[in-house]
């Protein structure tokens, strides 16, 4: 389905069924049980994520922005004026904005799940920068993606944006399968424009995952909660509790729920037992030092050029260029 609104237009290619059922009672059924992270981002789940967007022990965000406002400009010089800036996952696109200001694209492609939030975005952004051609593509990116829109960009140079340290979310095989998949969809000569989390001190790092608040909890704890909503289960959530901590052998966060009692849960014909404290594998957040994360996009094919950080070299934003 496709349609044109004031400033942009709309593709809707992602099946509203999905495989959630399947998926959930795939995961539930492996030793270490585990529930894929994509689930998160129902309407609930983005409004959370937003939240811990705000916390603050989650310093990501702010300092993922405050490297965007202060070297956007350098950044602008490696995109060129007038590419095609394709941004996988684009949320509320706060931090394009601050690119689109700095490098004016001639085009914005936009590719996400979040169907509503997408449309809301493209359209803001349609109506704020008159000149940008923005696409919206509702669309799984963690697919291979195939855009027959991708024609539409013409000749342009083609940079593909993921910021967020969204890459973070994949193991570092599918991490690297996924650079070298952005890399052919930007083609020789184009780039890649990429936002990680830093490897720092364990401390900081667990508290970002565990905020005082509980925000992060909620979050995690709303898997089930979408369970209940979506396949028509009654997991009882009091009988689950968060628990994230960094894997320093592994490097990264490790998110899990944890249950407090033996159990035995019931979710669309499948019956899923839990003794005391076995948990249940949400999410892994890998961390990269800046070499390491050099040495992934070498392995995916690419050529780092450049990295900036923050004095305290919490964050990093890559640019790295296909050959
Ligand atoms: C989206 N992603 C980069 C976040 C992260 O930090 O891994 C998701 C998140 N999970 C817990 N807090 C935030």
């Amino acid at each position: 389905m496709a349609r044109t609104g004031a400033g942009y237009s709309f593709h809707d290619l992602h099946s509203a069924t999905g495989g959630f059922l399947e998926d959930v009672l795939a995961g539930l059924a492996k030793p270490q049980k585990e529930l894929p992270p994509q689930y998160f981002y129902d309407a609930r789940g983005s409004a959370l994520f937003e939240a811990i967007c705000e916390l603050p022990e989650y310093y990501l965000t702010r300092t993922e922005i405050a490297i965007m406002h202060s070297r956007g400009a350098e950044m602008a010089r490696h995109l060129g004026a007038g590419c095609a800036l394709i941004e996988f996952g684009s949320g509320s696109a706060r931090k394009t904005r601050i690119l689109i200001e700095a490098a004016a694209p001639a085009a914005y492609l936009a590719i996400d799940i979040a169907r509503d939030q997408l449309e809301a975005t493209a359209a803001q952004l349609g109506h704020d920068f008159p000149r940008l051609e923005v696409i919206a593509i509702c669309a799984d990116y963690s697919h291979p993606i195939a855009l027959s829109q991708l024609a539409a960009l013409g000749s342009r140079r083609r940079v593909i944006y993921f910021p967020g340290s969204t890459i973070g979310n994949l193991v570092p095989a599918d991490a690297r399968a996924f650079l070298r998949n952005a890399g052919s969809l930007a083609g020789a000569g184009g780039g890649l424009l990429i936002g990680v989390d830093l490897k720092k001190d364990t401390a900081r790092l667990n508290a970002a995952y565990n905020d005082a608040r509980g925000v992060t909890a909620e979050f995690n704890l709303n898997l089930l909660a979408r369970i209940n909503r979506e396949l028509g289960a009654a997991v009882d959530l009091s009988a689950f509790r968060h628990f994230a901590f960094y894997n320093e052998a592994l490097g990264r966060i490790e998110m899990h729920l944890v249950s407090t009692k033996a159990q035995a849960v019931r979710i669309g014909g499948g019956v899923f037992r839990f003794r005391t404290d076995e948990t249940i594998h949400t999410e892994n957040s890998y961390k990269y030092s800046i070499a390491e994360f050099q040495e992934l996009g070498r392995g995916a094919g690419l050529v780092p050029v450049e990295c900036w950080t923050d004095p305290e070299r919490l964050f990093a934003v890559h640019y790295l260029s296909v050959r």
